[in-house]
């Protein structure tokens, strides 16, 4: 089989990428010292999170020469995410820290005034302009295809400028952003984008680099309304997994977070099996879901922590999945059944080494939400969401949020957060505020969610997935004053989640609030609708959202 090499220094998610080359039919030799770049012909530098972090790790590893060694030598070169991003001079990041200046230019942040920052989601990679509809590709590169893009900090498109050297240039936008999301030159190819994470369109790609297709006319020829530039509308298909009464690890889902049937543990009911989580998994990527969410709703107690199903859930499913990873369920500090002490960041590098993109915390951020209150909104630096997100990146760390609501007659009537509800409380009340729960639900806490989700964003959380108890389960669609009320908090994205029952919630919910993506569960498992009738009926209502490649 053919080899490619890729740099072994990264931290996160390379499982993924070593997934998608060998489903190429190729194999992945690993560098391990500087020494050893000059014997690959062609390589591939990986990269997720902070650029300053990732270039001086280069530099310290002896690694930058002998890159740019390989690059000037003409040699395959590929780099993705930070790996586009060091070829660069440098970066708003963090400006002490030096790109390797293969191509001149500086990253900028987005602006976060009319968007959320991080940009998570699916966007164009495309050398279309104007009315103008490439109809060669560059690396596979289809304009009307979308690419899973996951950053905040982008080099800024400004015609002419990287042409005139001779680059080529594939753009995105985001907002009213032009960036480049592709770029490529002789020996040279880089993707902003994770093109192991963009599903079929992403494999494409980079098996026209692993094959040196370098420029091809396009078999066929994309319209230019295909072709529309911009973030889609990402639809996120979730997967509720424990153990069963029988010992197997089982899909399940709840009404309201109760997940056994009528009556529940004391009525006898048993745990609802809705399915295989690998299966399920694999199911809805083939649906053309955007994202894979599993929450561990147990965390599976008394297992050893290296034991973890999870963990093998996670393997097996990037195997077949090329689209984004979370996992949720028990990432907080614990002690191990033989005594030995496990640090959050310890169980989340066990989870991205086995194929996960982002993890996702519930209870622990709520502690830690509450103790930065409790410390004056002072950064304690040591809690899961903070060691996290410096060792990863603040999009590989997701904040799951389980909030009810309280109904009072007046905002005085409580010290809390409210909102004017059209939905009244049991007793006619008109405001309501939203308590934070932990532990699946069963404890309520005298914590708020605008106190938790703006306390989060200063941890360093990347994004928010909101639940809501009333709603989970019911069919009846979001609760769009909770979405609303959660993005007036915060700049990072949210993930609306709960009370999707049919396409029209999916719609209604990014029609009525400026939610990042919206989740389902139920409707999927019990087989009432499709990922893909969801996003048919989108693309119907004029929202944009990825197609569905095979
Ligand atoms: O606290 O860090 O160990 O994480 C536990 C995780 O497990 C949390 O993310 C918490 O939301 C989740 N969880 C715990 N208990 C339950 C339960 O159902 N008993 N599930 C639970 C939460 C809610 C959603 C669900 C949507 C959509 N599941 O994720 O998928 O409400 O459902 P729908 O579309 O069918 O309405 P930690």
């Amino acid at each position: 089989m053919p080899t490619v090499h890729l740099l072994d220094y990264v931290a996160g998610n390379v499982r993924s990428l070593v997934n998608a080359i060998e489903k190429l039919g190729w194999t992945v030799d690993w560098i391990k010292s500087p020494e050893e770049v000059s014997a690959a012909e062609k390589l591939i530098l990986p990269g997720v999170g902070h650029f300053g972090y990732c270039v001086s790790q280069f530099a310290k590893a002896g690694y930058t020469e002998p890159i740019i060694a390989h690059i000037r030598a003409g040699k395959p070169f590929m780099g993705i995410c930070v790996g586009l991003q060091a070829l660069f001079e440098s970066s708003e990041e963090d400006l002490s820290a030096a790109g390797f200046g293969v191509i001149p230019g500086r990253l900028d942040r987005f602006g976060d005034k009319d968007k959320s920052v991080p940009h998570i989601g699916w966007n164009s990679a495309s050398t279309s302009s104007g009315d103008h509809v490439a109809g060669d590709s560059l690396y596979g590169l289809r304009p009307d295809s979308k690419y899973y893009y996951v950053h905040s900090y982008a080099m800024p498109y400004r015609e002419g400028e990287l042409e005139k050297d001779g680059w080529a240039v594939a753009t995105a936008k985001y907002g009213d952003e032009e960036f480049v999301g592709a770029v490529a030159r002789d020996n040279v190819f880089a993707t902003q984008f994770h093109p192991e994470k963009s599903g079929a369109a992403g494999l494409g790609v980079i098996k026209a680099f692993l094959e040196g297709r370098k420029r091809e006319a396009l078999p066929s020829a994309p319209s230019l309304a295909s072709a529309k530039l911009g973030l889609t509308r990402r639809v996120i298909a979730c997967l509720d997994v424990r153990t069963n009464d029988q010992g197997d690890l089982v899909v399940t889902k709840g009404d309201q977070y109760d997940v056994r049937e009528k009556g529940g543990v004391s009525a006898g009911g048993a745990v609802r099996n809705l399915g295989k989580p690998v299966d399920m998994a694999r199911k809805y990527y083939e649906q053309g879901a955007d994202e894979v969410t599993f929450l561990n709703i147990t965390s599976f107690r008394n297992c050893p922590v290296a034991d973890l199903p999870m963990l093998e859930i996670l393997r097996r499913t990037s195997e077949t999945v090329f689209v984004p990873l979370t996992i949720g369920g028990g990432i907080r500090d614990t002690v191990d059944t033989d005594g030995t002490r496990i640090s959050a960041l310890d169980i989340a590098t066990l989870y991205f080494k086995s194929g996960a993109d982002k993890v996702s915390i519930g209870s622990d951020a709520v502690t830690a939400a509450e103790e930065f209150y409790a410390r004056g909104k002072t950064l304690a630096g040591t809690t899961a969401i903070e060691t996290i997100s410096a060792a990863y990146g603040i999009q590989a760390v997701v904040v799951s949020v389980d909030p009810k609501r309280v109904y009072v007659s007046s905002p005085s009537d409580t010290a809390h957060h409210t909102i004017k509800t059209a939905f009244l409380g049991p007793k006619d009340e008109e405001y309501c505020w939203y308590q934070c729960t932990t532990k699946g639900g069963r404890e309520g806490r005298d914590f708020d969610v605008w106190q938790l989700v703006t306390a989060v964003e200063a941890m360093g959380a990347g994004e928010v997935l909101l639940n809501c108890i009333d709603k989970d389960g019911t069919n009846s669609g979001y609760d769009l004053e909770l979405i609303n009320d959660v993005k007036a908090a915060i700049r990072i994205p949210v993930i609306a989640s709960s009370g999707a029952g049919n396409p029209a919630h999916f719609a209604e919910v990014f029609e009525k609030t400026s939610t990042d993506a919206a989740l389902g569960a139920g409707m999927f498992h019990r087989g009432e609708y499709t990922v893909r009738q969801v996003k048919d009926y989108l693309q119907e209502q004029g929202l944009l959202v990825r197609q569905f490649e095979d």
